[in-house]
């Protein structure tokens, strides 16, 4: 988005190599005119930049995290510790679980913190970015419309024969 305009999703991600998936969440807010900023913030590497970023997001007036992490994926359960606002967890595929250790980790939170768990993968990002705008969308009007007109123009895709 505009560099002038302030960010109200956050989308971290644990390592450069989310990217690839997480990438799938910025695109959807992108095409839904939402404002969002993209951080790589590690839970296990960069435990001073996570306790920084979730401290201080609700002050910086994000209203909405997704935090997407592959393998021991602590970084939405130890962003929404450290935070009242809502946070939508994605589930990198892993190399060696194919993502269902990045999923249980994320899921299974204790009762007292909640994580918006998503699907694992690509399915997930855009799902935490459909799901962060609409969020948002409760309090804007005018982005209720253009998620609606996103949603109808999907349906319109969808094709009645299959070949
Ligand atoms: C996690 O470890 C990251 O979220 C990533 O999914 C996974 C692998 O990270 P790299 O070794 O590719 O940096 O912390």
């Amino acid at each position: 988005m505009g560099q002038d305009v302030a960010p109200l999703v956050g989308i971290i991600m644990g390592s450069t190599s989310d990217w690839e998936t997480m990438h799938h969440a910025a695109k959807i807010l992108e095409k839904l005119g939402v404002p969002h900023e993209t951080k790589v913030v590690s839970a296990h590497r960069t435990p001073q930049r996570l306790y920084d970023y979730a401290t201080g997001a609700a002050d910086r007036g994000l209203k909405v995290i997704i935090a997407g992490a592959g393998g021991a994926a602590h970084l939405p359960g130890m962003a929404a510790s450290m935070t009242h606002l809502p946070v939508l967890g994605v589930p990198v595929e892993s190399k060696a679980l194919k993502g269902m250790d990045s999923l249980l980790s994320i899921a299974q939170m204790p009762g007292g913190i909640p994580v918006g768990t998503l699907a694992i993968g690509k399915a997930g990002a855009i799902n935490a970015g459909l799901l962060a705008a609409a969020i948002l969308a409760t309090s804007d009007e005018a982005l209720s419309e253009r998620l609606q007109a996103w949603r109808a123009a999907q349906t319109d895709g969808v094709a009645t024969d299959p070949e």
